[in-house]
C-alpha cells in the first residue's frame, strides 16, 4: 500500500465515469482528505470500506483501501460487520442517493440510532444514474425520466432532518465543486467519534442537471446546536430552486459509540487489537 513512504490513495485503475461527472471531484476531495491524515498518523490499514452499487460507488476501484464492493443499498450492514469483527477499525461507507435512501434506508436510520464509528459518504445526484436515470427518493417534484415521463409525483425527502432524527452524531453537506472546503469536512468526518454522514449535493451531467442551479444558493455553516441544526435542515428541502442552502457541519455531538456500548466490542476496542493508530 505505501512504496518507500510515498502514499498511494489512488490505483491504476481506469476512470469509467462520464468526462466531467463531479465523481471525479468527490474521488481527488477523498484522496486529499486521506493523504492528508496518514501524513497526520493514520495508518492506511486502520481504514476498510464498502461501496454500494452505482456510478458513484465505483470509487472502490479508484481508492487504495482494503474493503467489499457490496450490495445496493447494504453498504452500511457491511460496514457494521465490519465495526463487529474488529471494532479498531475506521470503516467508510460510499452509496448513491437511490443505494443510501431508497434500498438502504432502514439501514442509514438504524446505523445512526446505533452511533457506530463509521463515515458514511453519500454522492446525492437525485438520480438512480448508473440505471439510466430513474427518480429516487431526493428527485424533485416534477423529475421527468423514462420511468416517469410526466415527472416525479411525491416531494422529495430531505436526509438532513432524517439523520438529525435519527440520532446521526454529525452531518454535514458539501458541493464538490468546492474542492477544498468538502476535502476539509470529509477529514472532520473520519475524525469524528461516531456515525458521520456527510451528503455530497451534485450534478449528473446525463441524467440531472438539476444541482447546478443550487451552487449560487449555499453558503457554509459550522454548527454543533441541535435547534439551530433544524432550523439549518429545514432551509432547504431538495425541491426549491431559491433561498438558502447551507453546506459544511450541520450538526456535531459527542456520545456513546456503539463500539463502547457493547461490553464485547468495548473490550475489544480497549485491547487495541488490530489497530494501528487509531484512538
Ligand atoms: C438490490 C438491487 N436493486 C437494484 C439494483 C440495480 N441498480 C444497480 S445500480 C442502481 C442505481 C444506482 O443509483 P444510485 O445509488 O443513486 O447511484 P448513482 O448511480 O446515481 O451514483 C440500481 C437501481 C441492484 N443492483 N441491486
Ligand atoms: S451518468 Fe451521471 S453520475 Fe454516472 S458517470 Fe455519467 S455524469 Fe457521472
Amino acid at each position: 500500500m505505501t512504496t518507500q513512504n510515498k502514499i498511494e490513495i489512488g490505483t491504476k485503475e481506469e476512470i469509467t465515469w462520464c468526462p466531467g461527472c463531479p465523481n471525479f471531484l468527490v474521488l481527488a476531495a477523498w484522496k486529499n482528505a486521506l493523504a492528508k491524515l496518514i501524513k497526520e498518523g493514520y495508518k492506511q490499514e486502520d481504514f476498510v470500506m464498502c461501496t454500494g452499487i452505482g456510478c458513484h460507488p465505483k470509487i472502490y476501484d479508484y481508492l487504495n483501501i482494503s474493503g467489499v464492493y457490496g450490495l445496493h443499498g447494504r453498504v452500511l450492514p457491511v460496514c457494521l460487520g465490519m465495526k463487529l469483527g474488529n471494532p479498531n477499525l475506521k470503516a467508510l461507507g460510499f452509496s448513491g442517493d437511490g443505494d443510501a435512501y431508497a434500498e438502504g434506508m432502514e439501514h442509514f436510520i438504524h446505523a445512526a440510532r446505533y452511533n457506530a464509528d463509521i463515515t458514511y459518504f453519500v454522492a446525492d445526484n437525485q438520480n438512480f444514474a448508473l440505471t439510466t436515470g430513474q427518480p429516487t427518493p431526493t428527485s424533485p417534484q416534477g423529475f421527468k425520466s423514462k420511468a416517469e415521463p410526466a415527472g416525479e409525483y411525491n416531494m422529495p425527502l430531505n436526509p438532513v432532518k432524517l439523520a438529525l432524527a435519527a440520532g446521526a452524531s454529525f452531518i454535514a453537506r458539501i458541493n464538490p465543486k468546492d474542492l477544498v472546503h468538502s476535502q476539509e469536512i470529509i477529514e472532520k468526518a473520519i475524525k469524528h467519534k461516531g456515525f458521520a454522514f456527510v451528503e455530497s449535493v451534485q450534478d449528473c451531467l446525463i441524467f440531472n442537471m438539476n444541482s447546478k442551479d443550487l451552487v449560487p444558493l449555499m453558503y457554509k455553516v459550522d454548527n454543533k446546536d441541535k435547534k439551530k441544526a433544524q432550523e439549518l435542515a429545514d432551509e432547504w428541502d431538495y425541491d426549491k430552486k431559491d433561498g438558502k442552502i447551507p453546506i459544511g457541519i450541520i450538526y456535531q455531538e459527542e456520545k456513546p459509540i456503539l463500539e463502547e456500548k457493547w461490553p464485547q466490542l468495548k473490550k475489544l476496542r480497549e485491547s487495541g487489537k488490530g489497530r494501528k493508530s487509531i484512538k
